[in-house]
């Protein structure tokens, strides 16, 4: 069950990436994630050592499904601590942008929202550079906090940044997407029913919250 069609990339930084990750993974037309560390300058940041790096999400999505404007919208409505509080560097409002029509859509709504914030938006618009993924206990933060599940799944330490499955179920686990729309992807994820039971479980405890770091 994954999935190999092309994709373009996305990078975005949003706040803490936990969330956005668990957002987007649950995004229809979003086929993977992978969370870390971008748009500074020094070389090999850690979590605890990020020199001044960001913590950013990067979206592999199917432009087919979603466009990159979709996912912009949800960039400005996502923000973990808002888009006009000044922030340390590490939660920094960030767009990467990976070829000149993302720029040029990013620069668009960057306008359009500044205008809404009058003048107080902090988000910052660059190119994209070397993308430095995060330590695995962050990847799929939400799913890994499902142990024995993710073993039930064959999902480890090296399937975290690359599988499909993992990224959907790191959303719905915390409730994102919904029901609905988990059903009628279920059959497509390949989930055995037991499997399935647990996810709606989990999906029907936290759906309308849960995303909070
Ligand atoms: N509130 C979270 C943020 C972690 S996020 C990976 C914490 O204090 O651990 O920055």
């Amino acid at each position: 069950h994954d999935v190999d069609i092309p994709t373009k990339k996305a990078t975005f930084g949003m706040g803490c990436f936990w969330s956005n990750d668990s957002l987007f993974g649950a995004t229809p037309g979003v086929v993977r994630t992978r969370v870390g560390y971008s748009g500074g300058t020094t070389k090999n940041p850690h979590y605890r050592s990020l020199g001044d790096h960001t913590e950013v999400i990067e979206l592999d999505f199917d432009p087919k499904t979603v466009t990159y404007e979709d996912l912009l919208d949800m960039f400005w409505a996502n923000h973990e601590y808002g888009l006009t509080t000044k922030l340390k560097r590490q939660y920094q409002s960030l767009i990467l942008y990976h070829d000149e029509e993302q720029r040029t859509a990013a620069q668009a709504s960057y306008k359009v929202m500044q205008e809404r914030c009058n003048g107080q938006l902090r988000t910052e618009i660059a190119p994209a550079s070397t993308f430095f993924p995060a330590e695995d206990y962050h990847q799929k933060y939400r799913l890994q906090g499902h142990k024995d599940f993710c073993q039930s799944l064959g999902i480890d330490a090296s399937k975290l940044q690359t599988s499909h499955l993992a990224a959907r179920l790191n959303g719905y686990l915390v409730g994102v997407g919904g029901r609905t729309q988990f059903e009628q992807e279920v059959q497509r994820l390949g989930l055995t029913e037991k499997q399935a039971e647990y996810v709606r479980r989990e999906l029907e405890r936290n759906e309308g919250g849960g995303l909070a770091c």
